[in-house]
């Protein structure tokens, strides 16, 4: 009779309701012990279940988007043989017997913004099983597994031993994973060992021309960073960067090198439209609306008619996926650093709906209670510095985003009216745009759309 056991969700370090993010396998696969079944990603990190057991998958159980905690059932598998591996011990299996059944977590750091912003650490945690009751008790739950991970069974030969996170991190980064030595046990590639290949190569210890990856090999063939004692010149004070300076720098300095920025400039007469905010302000004293939301539904206005602003390139650059929703990204400054909520379904809200959630996800970054998926699935991005100040910027791209609105202190200006000059308040827009995706006259296009609607907001109705 077939042994069919389920394979459920380990200990996931106290995390509840963790969403699926990638289901690994399907009804009729046959698997190795260990193979990845799903992939959750938790608010601290993204971890690949493993089977407990070698078999055939019956049925899968959860899909994309369920939420899951410890226990959940996962996939009815049934089981090959004793469930263990058939395929004969390699130096991959490096587990030793004093290693705790449950695998520790991988020494990456946690998580804590976004997605976009953070390409996520991985964690393997140990597989759990629990034997269905009818299931012959022959089949020993082997929830005290070790968590041997036997590379080759578990991939293809040639394939570089990694989680799906941290191939899609590589991939981002434009980086051979066959080039990248793994740390973790098995040889198993983790987040830091591509941090770390990354920076050997741009600090000179791996030539880029042997170092692999499409944009390494590309020629950013740079000299090594000045190694400078600054104490030699006057005294200095060692200060930490917060863990989101860290994250966020990464992924600036990457979207910074791999797009080719082009920062287009405009500006919008916005006085009518700031006199019809000051009389909703007025109208609505619980709720700040700011030049922010209208900017939001502009936008929005604008990704409508110029949908290849509202899209990605695919992982390969050779297809551009048009999204057909209109989730808004928002950068925020908190006092860790930069962070980018998104406000989902932008197109569907009206202003002082906006306005209440602009608050509350600002309240919600600055009180660092910001959620993984708060900071998921944005189609294009708004930073705003206009309750700062300045005339201008360059915005960097939130990859895989393909452009992004700057706005800049709006001013008083005397605007020629044909006749005679008249005071107008003239709010700065700078938007950056990949050039891979986006030519120079649609960006032009784009910017004069935004500036037409902000300037007459009744266009909004169209
Ligand atoms: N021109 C003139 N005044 C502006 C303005 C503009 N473009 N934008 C906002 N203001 C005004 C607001 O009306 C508000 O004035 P009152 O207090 O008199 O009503 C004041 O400036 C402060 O606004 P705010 O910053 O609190 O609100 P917001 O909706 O404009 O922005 C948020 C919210 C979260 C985007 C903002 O607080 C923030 O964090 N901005 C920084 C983003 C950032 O760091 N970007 C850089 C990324 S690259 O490093």
């Amino acid at each position: 009779m077939a042994d069919i056991q389920q394979a459920r969700v380990p200990d996931i370090g106290g995390h509840s309701n963790v969403p699926v993010i990638e289901v690994l396998v399907k009804a009729g696969d046959t698997i190795k012990k260990d193979q990845g079944l799903v992939t959750l990603e938790s608010d601290k990190a993204t971890m690949e279940v493993p089977a407990p057991f070698a078999g055939v998958v019956r049925e899968v159980k959860l899909k994309v988007g369920d939420e899951v905690s410890e226990g959940a059932v996962v996939a009815m598998i049934e089981v090959a043989g004793d469930g263990a591996d058939a395929s004969p011990p390699v130096e991959a299996k490096i587990s030793d017997e004093k290693t705790p059944p449950a695998a520790a977590p991988s020494s990456a750091p946690n998580k804590t913004a976004a997605p976009e912003l953070v390409a996520a650490p991985t964690t393997s945690p140990a597989p759990a099983a629990v034997s269905v009751p009818s299931a012959p008790a022959t089949a020993p739950p082997p929830s005290s597994a070790r968590a041997d991970f036997d590379a080759d069974a578990v991939l293809p030969e040639q394939v570089p031993y990694a989680s799906p996170a941290v191939r899609v991190f590589a991939r981002e980064l434009g980086v051979d994973l066959g080039q990248v030595k793994g740390s973790e046990r098995g040889g198993r590639i983790s987040k830091q060992d591509v941090q770390a290949h990354v920076k050997a190569v741009m600090g000179g210890a791996i030539s880029p021309s042997t170092a692999g990856g499409a944009a390494l090999s590309g020629g950013l063939n740079l000299i090594p960073w000045p190694q400078v004692d600054f104490s030699k010149f006057g005294a200095v004070e060692s200060k930490p960067l917060t863990r989101i300076n860290k994250i966020a720098g990464a992924n600036l300095a990457r979207n910074w090198a791999m797009i080719p920025h082009v920062t287009q400039h405009d500006h919008a007469d916005i006085t009518e439209m700031e006199a019809f905010r000051k009389k909703l302000g007025e109208e609505h004293k619980d709720v700040k609306v700011t030049p922010l939301v209208f900017l939001i539904k502009a936008v929005v206005a604008a990704l409508k008619k110029y949908p290849s602003f509202n899209a990605s390139l695919d992982a390969a650059n050779e297809n551009l996926i048009l999204k057909k929703y209109f989730h808004i990204g928002i950068a925020v400054d908190t006092p860790d650093g930069l962070v980018v909520p998104v406000i989902r379904d932008a197109d569907r809200k009206g202003l002082l709906e906006l306005a209440h959630e602009l608050g509350e996800i600002s309240a919600k970054a600055r009180d660092k209670k910001l959620g993984a998926a708060d900071m998921q699935g944005g189609c294009f991005s708004i930073s705003s510095l206009g309750g700062i100040g300045g005339t201008a910027f360059t915005p960097i791209i939130n990859a895989p985003e393909v452009a992004i609105l700057g706005v800049s202190k709006s001013q008083w200006q005397p605007v020629w009216s044909g006749s005679e000059f008249v005071p107008r308040l003239l709010l700065p827009l700078s938007l950056s745009y990949d050039h891979r995706v986006i030519d120079g006259a649609a960006a032009a296009r784009f910017t004069a759309y935004l500036a037409q609607v902000l300037g007459d907001l009744r266009r909004l109705l169209l």
